[in-house]
């Protein structure tokens, strides 16, 4: 007979609470204890496995709501996925193709119908299933510019367009999140959009790339001033700042990328470079400053670029 173990026991096992076991059980279903005849609960070894693999994605910076109904297995894929591994191009690129294309089909099915939870468990799903390096560069932008066209087209409202970026932004902050705590070997790297710039995805998903190589990643998010940018830089001894560019108009950006890039230039250390991305990264190579400046137009390149850091900094 399997011995009784109860929410203190198993809470110590799973190295979590009581008081967190008992929260996730009421309001998030995560497990669903047995009984004794006087009413207290008792767990079995699977119960404890599965708590023990919530508390760690937790730890990794996933959210309870998302994830406490998922099945074990997974869990355990969730888990698997995001190691290192899930950055080695090791899949069988075929098989996979048509597993993104079918997701991404069923994704804008489920906005097109504005079944936004389907939406969110789908993103999971792809989260689950697909290599986190693949997910960044065939699954998201894709699907940003899929969006964008049907708006444009009117086949899609804005309020899609918004509750699609807000949910995304949630999954991908996560996936950054769970990386981001394990990685602290690499180059300190610093993400940001130029100031008036609110299209944030192009440094989410490259700073994702980022860490997934083991680079120390800070994400200072969208429309952040030149000055303060560089401040940040100099306070946080960055390798590298990097910055997304979309063209706006002039009332929207406060300035060119090339006065930007100058006015960036003027606070960074001295070894900081600066690397530009996005549809105006050219523009930054048209500024005079004596350091290195970078045009990166398209996520593949600044991934070449992250693992070329990487490896780099491993033979030194
Ligand atoms: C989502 C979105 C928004 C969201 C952004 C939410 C967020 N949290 O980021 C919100 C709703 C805020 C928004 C607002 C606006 N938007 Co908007 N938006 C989009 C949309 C649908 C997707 C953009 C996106 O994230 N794509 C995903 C990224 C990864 O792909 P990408 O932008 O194509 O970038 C590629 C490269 O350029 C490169 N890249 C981009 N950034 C970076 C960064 C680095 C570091 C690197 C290495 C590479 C890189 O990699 C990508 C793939 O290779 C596009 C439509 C489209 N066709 O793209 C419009 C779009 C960018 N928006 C546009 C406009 C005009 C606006 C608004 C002015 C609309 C308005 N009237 O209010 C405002 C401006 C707000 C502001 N001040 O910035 C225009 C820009 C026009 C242009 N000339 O290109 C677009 C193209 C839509 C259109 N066809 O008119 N938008």
């Amino acid at each position: 007979m399997e011995r009784v173990i109860n929410v203190k026991v198993a809470a110590k096992m799973a190295g979590i609470t009581a008081h967190t076991v008992r929260g996730w059980e009421r309001r998030y279903g995560a497990v669903s204890p047995s009984r004794t005849p006087t009413g207290r609960r008792t767990y079995t070894s699977e119960d404890i496995q599965r708590l023990r693999l919530l508390g760690q994605l937790v730890k990794r910076g996933h959210q309870i709501s998302f994830i406490a109904t998922l099945p074990n297995a997974d869990l355990e894929k969730l888990w698997r996925q995001e190691d290192e591994s899930a950055f080695q191009p090791t899949h069988k690129k075929k098989e996979l193709s048509s597993e993104v294309d079918t997701m991404i089909t069923e994704m804008m099915v489920a906005l097109s119908r504005f079944d936004l939870d389907r939406l969110s468990d789908l993103i999971l799903r792809t989260r689950v299933t697909i290599p986190t390096r693949t997910m960044v560069l065939e699954v998201f932008g894709s699907m940003m510019a899929q969006v964008g066209r049907r708006v444009m087209a009117e086949e899609m409202t804005v309020a899609q367009e918004h509750a699609f970026s807000a949910i995304v932004r949630d999954h991908l902050g996560q996936v950054l999140q769970s990386l981001k705590s394990k990685s602290k070997e690499g180059k300190c790297l610093l993400f940001a959009t130029t100031e008036g710039d609110l299209h944030e995805f192009g440094i989410l998903l490259s700073a994702i790339l980022a860490a997934g190589y083991g680079h120390e990643v800070r994400y200072l998010g969208p429309n952040m001033p030149a000055n303060d940018l560089g401040h940040a830089a100099s306070m946080l001894n960055a390798d590298v700042v990097i910055l997304g560019t979309v063209p706006l108009s002039k009332d929207l950006l406060k300035i060119s990328v090339a006065q930007y890039v100058s006015a960036l230039h003027e606070q960074l250390p001295r070894d900081t470079e600066i690397w530009v991305g996005g549809d105006l990264c050219n523009q930054a190579l048209t500024a005079t400053v004596d350091r290195t400046v970078k045009a990166v137009p398209r996520l593949n390149k600044v991934d070449e670029l992250f693992k070329d850091l990487r490896d780099n900094t491993e033979a030194a």
